[in-house]
């Protein structure tokens, strides 16, 4: 489906992200100008149950010295920060991941939990980026602190990730130093934290991490990554349950999400 004016319309012959994966960029403009039925109902995340959602860490120059500091082997994020090779990790698929209004999760087993506000990227099977969204990559600090070996269970959980609120082509997106990414933590009516960067500031060009995660790889359905986070919360600030985390970015729309704990046998 398509976002035009805060209307959502369904586009002719694509039932799914994985349909429209398949086709070309030129193929996806095309498709675009054909305004099929205005679709209404309930917002979904825009990832369907075949598309994986990778992540890109240590990108921005924040994310390495927040990194540095929470973690006891720091020269781990030095290396990778300045290393051709970025760091790529499989983040979330569609039964982890939310999307504005519904929630997301923090473990019971991780004394502190962050959001990673970051920009994602919808790529087609023929590694061309069709399309940005928003991601909250929410991470249990305290489990990815204590060892690097332990990034999956800081990452991948239930309720780890936002995604949303649309896909916005890649056409239409403001130039990257113009892409404005705020976020903020409202506890009880109250801001406890807020930071902004910009798309400007990634260390890296979107084509080389795409590059880097087609290497040895083929992603049938296209692939969506979340490009890393430029902004991370002072070590004393964790999300709690009930916190709302809205992060904003410039062309792109708001994704704001309520915070739940998740225990250790959910239903
Ligand atoms: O190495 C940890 C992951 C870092 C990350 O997710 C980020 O920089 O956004
Ligand atoms: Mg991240």
């Amino acid at each position: 489906m398509i976002l035009d004016q805060g209307v959502h319309y369904a586009i002719p012959g694509i039932l799914s992200l994985s349909d429209l994966h398949q086709l070309r960029i030129s193929e996806v403009k095309e498709r675009l100008l054909q305004r099929g039925e205005i679709v209404t109902g309930d917002a979904v995340a825009p990832i369907s149950p075949e598309i994986e959602l990778w992540g890109a860490g240590v990108t921005y120059l924040r994310s390495r010295d927040a990194r540095k500091e929470e973690s006891g082997v720091p020269d781990v994020y030095q290396r990778v920060y300045g290393a051709d090779r970025p760091e790529l990790f499989f983040k979330s698929t569609a039964s982890r991941t939310s999307t504005s209004h519904q929630t997301i999760g923090i473990r019971y087993d991780s004394p502190a939990s962050v959001p990673e506000p970051e920009v994602a990227i919808y790529i087609n099977k023929y590694q061309e980026i069709i399309g940005y969204s928003i991601c909250n990559d929410v991470t249990a600090r305290s489990i990815e602190g204590e060892n690097p070996l332990y990034l999956s269970q800081a990452k991948i959980y239930l309720g780890s990730t936002s995604l949303g609120p649309d896909i916005t082509p890649s056409w239409l997106v403001p130039p990257a130093a113009l892409m404005t990414i705020s976020a903020q933590i409202i506890r009880l009516g109250v801001q406890v934290w807020q930071a902004q960067t910009s798309l400007g500031a990634l260390n890296r060009t979107l084509e080389d991490l795409v590059s880097y995660l087609f290497r040895c790889q083929i992603f049938p359905y296209g692939v969506i990554l979340s490009t890393g986070t430029g902004i991370v919360p002072p070590i004393d600030v964790s999300l709690q349950e009930g916190d709302t985390v809205e992060i904003s970015v410039a062309g792109l729309g708001i994704l704001s999400n309520q915070v739940v704990v998740i225990p250790q046998e959910p239903q």
